[in-house]
């Protein structure tokens, strides 16, 4: 069995919890009971045939007001879930902040952008303007929802994939 620790990151209310209780668990609590500190759940993944991944998944329990980084928090990350809100447009910006901290501090480690809350697709306003900022950064990148589960087991199962070769 191979351990890898990824860290949910992204503003505050994104989804981070909610995306790894839904993955951890498959379901969506709309009251979600905060604690502090940190939350670490863990994960089996079947990768291929031979290998199984125990994800790690290290979410900052709380409200958090995560737009900066606790280097404590992230020491020992194979990768990363990079988690922006599309009915909130700032928190890409924050997103592409927290990357180049992620990237300065760390290097290049496996990563995938998630533009969460596509079931309030009706809502975003995230658009193309931020689209193609991140087309242009050639980031893998996944809409989903915690809500409805759409692409959530798709983009922990990747990131889980980019973190064995
Ligand atoms: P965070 O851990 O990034 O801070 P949370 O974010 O997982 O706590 O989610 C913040 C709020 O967004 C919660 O609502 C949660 O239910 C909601 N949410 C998370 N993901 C989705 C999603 O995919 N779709 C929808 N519609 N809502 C989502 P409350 O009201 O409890 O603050
Ligand atoms: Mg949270």
């Amino acid at each position: 069995m191979i351990n890898k620790k990824i860290c949910m990151i992204g503003d505050f209310s994104v989804g981070k919890t909610s995306l790894t209780t839904r993955f951890v668990k498959n379901i969506f609590s709309e009251k979600y009971l905060s604690t502090v500190g940190v939350k670490v759940d863990t994960k089996e993944i079947k990768v291929d045939k031979k290998t199984t991944l125990k994800l790690m998944i290290w979410d900052i329990a709380g409200k958090d007001k995560f737009t900066t980084l606790d280097d404590n928090y992230l020491r020992g990350s194979a990768g990363y879930l990079l988690v922006a809100d599309g009915t909130r447009p700032q928190t890409i910006e924050t997103a592409f902040k927290l990357q180049v901290h992620m990237a300065d501090k760390f290097g290049d480690i496996p990563f995938f952008m998630l533009v969460n809350k596509c079931d309030l697709k009706s809502d975003w306003e995230y658009s193309d303007k931020e689209l193609s900022m991140i087309k242009t950064k050639g980031w893998s990148f996944f809409e989903t929802s915690a809500k409805s589960g759409e692409n959530v087991d798709t983009a922990f199962f990747e990131l889980g994939q980019k973190l064995i070769v």
